[in-house]
C-alpha cells in the first residue's frame, strides 16, 4: 500500500498539549485577520497539506501531510495554495521553539487546535510525520478546483485520490466551509459561507438548502450569492452538493442533525490528516483539552 511509516520517536502527550496551548493562546491574542481569527486559515492549511495525497500514486511524491513539503516554494506556488503562507507564518515560531517537531505535525496540530478552539468537536491526532526533501513535493492539480461544477469532478478528488465516501466528502466540505471566507487576492473568490465564520457549525448545510442561490453579478469568477442578504457565497463545487442527489441526501442529513454532523466530522477530519501514513502501535491517538477546559 501507498503509505509512509511515522516515527515512533515522539514526545510525551503533555509536550504536545503544551504546543497546542501555545497555538491556542496565539489564536486568542492575534485577532487582526478577517473576522477576527486566524483559525479558519489554519484549518485550511491542515487540509491543503493533507489533501494532496493520492492513494494511487506509488512514487516518491505521493503527497499528504507527512513530508511537510509546503515549506518549499514549489508547493506554495500551486495556485490552490494561494493565501496559505499567512498560516505557515503564524505557526513558524513554534517550529523554532520546539525541537523535533516536523512541519507535518505542526500544521496538522494547528488545524486540530483551530477546530477545537472555534467550538468544534474533539479531533484525535497522532504525531510522527517527518520533513522530507524537494523530491517529495506532490504535483499540482490534486487539490480541488472550485470552478468545477460536476459531481464527477468532486468525486474524482475525494473518492478517487483521497479514498473518502460521498458522505465523508460532504461532511468535510460543509463543515470546513462553515469557517472563514474567500479572498479576492488569494483564490479570486469573495466572501464567507456563513454568518458565523469563526465558529464550527452545520450552518453551511442549512444555508445551502434553505437559501435561494443565484449567480453573483460581478466582474470576478463565477460564484453564487444568497438572494436574501447578498452577503454570503457558495463556490461552484459547493453547489454540486445540492444539485447531485447522491450528495444532497447527506446535506439534508447534516442540516438536520448537528450532533451527527460534528461526530462524523471529527472522525473524518482526523483521518484526512493521516492519509498515507502508518503509525506504530505504540503511538496512541491524542485528544487535547481546550484552553477553556484547562481554565486558561
Ligand atoms: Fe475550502 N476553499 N475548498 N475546504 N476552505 C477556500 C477556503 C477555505 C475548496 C475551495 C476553497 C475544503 C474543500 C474545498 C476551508 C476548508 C476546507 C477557498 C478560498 C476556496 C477557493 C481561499 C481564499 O481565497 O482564501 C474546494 C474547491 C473544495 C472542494 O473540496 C471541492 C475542505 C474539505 C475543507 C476542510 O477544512 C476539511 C477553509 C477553513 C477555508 C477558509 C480559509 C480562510 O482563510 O478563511
Amino acid at each position: 500500500t501507498n503509505v509512509r511509516e511515522a516515527s515512533a520517536d515522539i514526545k510525551p502527550f503533555e509536550e504536545y498539549q503544551k504546543i497546542y496551548n501555545d497555538i491556542a493562546e496565539k489564536l486568542r491574542e492575534e485577532d487582526d485577520r478577517d473576522d477576527g481569527s486566524y483559525g479558519p486559515v489554519l484549518v485550511r492549511l491542515a487540509w491543503h497539506c493533507s489533501g494532496t495525497y493520492d492513494q494511487n500514486d506509488p512514487s516518491q511524491n505521493k503527497g499528504g501531510s507527512y513530508a511537510g513539503t509546503m515549506r518549499f516554494q514549489e508547493e506554495q506556488n500551486d495556485p490552490e495554495n494561494a493565501g496559505l503562507k499567512v498560516a505557515q507564518d503564524f505557526l513558524e515560531p513554534f517550529k523554532t521553539k520546539y525541537s523535533n517537531l516536523s512541519y507535518g505535525d505542526l500544521w496538522t496540530l494547528g488545524g486540530v487546535c483551530a477546530i477545537q478552539e472555534l467550538s468544534g468537536p474533539k479531533i484525535k491526532w497522532r504525531p510522527g510525520r517527518k520533513d522530507l526533501g524537494l523530491d517529495a513535493v506532490p504535483p499540482y492539480h490534486r487539490l480541488p478546483d472550485a470552478s468545477q461544477e460536476t459531481g464527477e469532478y468532486v468525486r474524482s478528488v475525494f473518492n478517487g485520490r483521497l479514498g473518502f465516501t460521498d458522505q465523508e466528502m460532504v461532511c468535510l466540505i460543509g463543515v470546513g466551509h462553515a469557517l472563514g471566507r474567500c479572498h479576492v487576492d488569494a483564490s479570486g473568490y469573495d466572501g464567507p459561507w456563513t454568518f458565523s465564520p469563526t465558529m464550527v457549525t452545520n450552518d453551511f448545510f442549512k444555508l445551502l438548502l434553505d437559501e435561494d442561490w443565484k449567480i453573483r453579478d460581478w466582474d470576478g469568477k463565477k460564484q453564487y450569492t444568497d438572494s436574501s442578504t447578498k452577503s454570503l457565497m457558495m463556490l461552484p463545487t459547493d453547489m454540486v452538493l445540492k444539485k447531485d442527489s447522491k450528495f444532497r441526501k447527506y446535506v439534508e442529513l447534516y442540516a438536520k442533525d448537528e450532533e451527527k454532523c460534528m461526530s462524523d466530522f471529527a472522525d473524518v477530519f482526523s483521518r484526512l490528516l493521516e492519509r498515507g501514513i502508518k503509525f506504530p502501535n505504540s503511538t496512541k491517538p491524542m485528544v487535547f483539552k481546550t484552553l477553556e477546559e484547562q481554565g486558561l
